[in-house]
């Protein structure tokens, strides 16, 4: 079975995956004769910016497997009922993230989650705490996520992080830790700023998160940093900490207390490395945390390729997969995409 695409010209791909990068719903592309004034067959072009379906298994005989390439085997897995209404929400343009959509953020499409601007001195205990300035629990309810970012900003100073998803898709957990826990490791945690504070990194393994709204102790190494021990006393101080090894990445601490709170970006110069006591919030002007989340693949391209019997391949593609389609248009042999 040949692959259809080769009959394509390559700029008549180029333009399809163009156009399908930003399309949403289903759209049928019936391309022009080529230059052998042979006619493709009619292509099938779905963009499904927010599939929440389960990838299933594809169907081997329907692929040439001399074309799946190693680095993105995910791309081959088509999504079987692409039809979940995109979601609209102001946002940043795909891969961007951040008040002003200043963090490029990668791939993928970043959906804010929260927003708040908060005050010095924060006292959240229970359900419904704190009133976010912005709440999309409600619009992006039922979707699913495989990663969280925070963006985290001081003044003129900010932090992105994002990990892999730590909720199990429950988004209500993805904001500050009122009534619960993450005392755990996160999965490959990327970390970008406009500071020295922090060092960016990308999808390190040594990610951990300190969330809960307890008071805590220090723990075996008597300091208050990356490894403490989260001590009795429900609504009693308050930690949102992301840390990278023993390194402080943001801290936001004692919004369950009623004293100013602790923030900071990267190790404190003080004696707890994670700013704990410092109670240094009113010393910034702008206090600001943002959760996102991101789609399993955002502007995935299914092209389901039909011969005259019919649905006789099915080929995804995702964006990142453009250079390596190029170069099968341009008769090359497919090598590990770089793009
Ligand atoms: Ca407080
Ligand atoms: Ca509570
Ligand atoms: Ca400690
Ligand atoms: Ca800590």
């Amino acid at each position: 079975m040949g692959r259809s695409v080769n009959r394509w010209g390559r700029t008549g791909l180029v333009a399809a995956l163009s156009f399908a990068v930003f399309a949403c719903g289903d759209n049928l592309e019936r391309p022009a004769a080529d230059a052998n004034n042979n006619t493709p067959d009619a292509r099938v072009i779905v963009a499904d910016a927010n599939t929440t379906d389960a990838p299933p298994t594809p169907d081997a005989s329907l692929i040439d497997a001399s074309t799946i390439d190693a680095a993105f085997p995910d791309a081959r897995v088509p999504d079987a009922t692409p039809s979940d209404a995109p979601i609209t929400m102001t946002g940043c343009p795909v891969g961007f993230a951040g008040p002003t959509c200043q963090v490029n953020a990668g791939g993928g499409e970043w959906l804010r989650v929260y927003d708040i601007s908060f005050a010095a001195n924060n006292n959240w205990d229970v359900a419904g705490d704190p009133s976010y300035d912005e709440d999309n629990t409600t619009l992006l309810g039922g979707t699913s996520y495989t990663r969280v970012g925070f963006y985290y900003q001081l003044d003129n100073d900010w932090v992105w992080t994002e990990v892999d998803d730590f909720s199990a898709q429950n988004l209500a957990r993805l904001g500050v830790p009122v009534d619960w826990t993450f005392d755990i490791a996160v999965g490959n945690l990327t970390v970008l700023t406009n500071t020295t504070s922090v060092t960016p990194v990308t999808n390190a393994s040594n990610g951990t998160m300190e969330f809960w709204p307890f008071c805590y102790q220090p723990g075996l190494n008597g300091v208050y940093d990356y490894d403490d021990a989260i001590g009795v006393g429900n609504d009693c101080f308050g930690s949102m900490q992301i840390h990278a090894g023993t390194d402080t990445i943001w801290v936001f601490n004692g919004w369950s207390a009623p004293d100013i709170d602790d923030v900071g970006i990267g190790n404190s110069p003080g004696l707890q490395p994670d700013w704990t006591f410092d109670a240094n919030a009113g010393s910034f002007t702008t206090r600001r945390l943002q959760v996102y989340n991101r789609k399993l693949r955002l502007l995935e391209l299914h092209e389901v390729t039909r011969s005259a019997e019919q649905a006789v391949q099915v080929e995804p593609v995702v964006a990142n997969e453009r250079i390596r389609h190029e170069q099968l248009v341009a008769g090359k042999r497919p090598g590990r995409a770089t793009g």
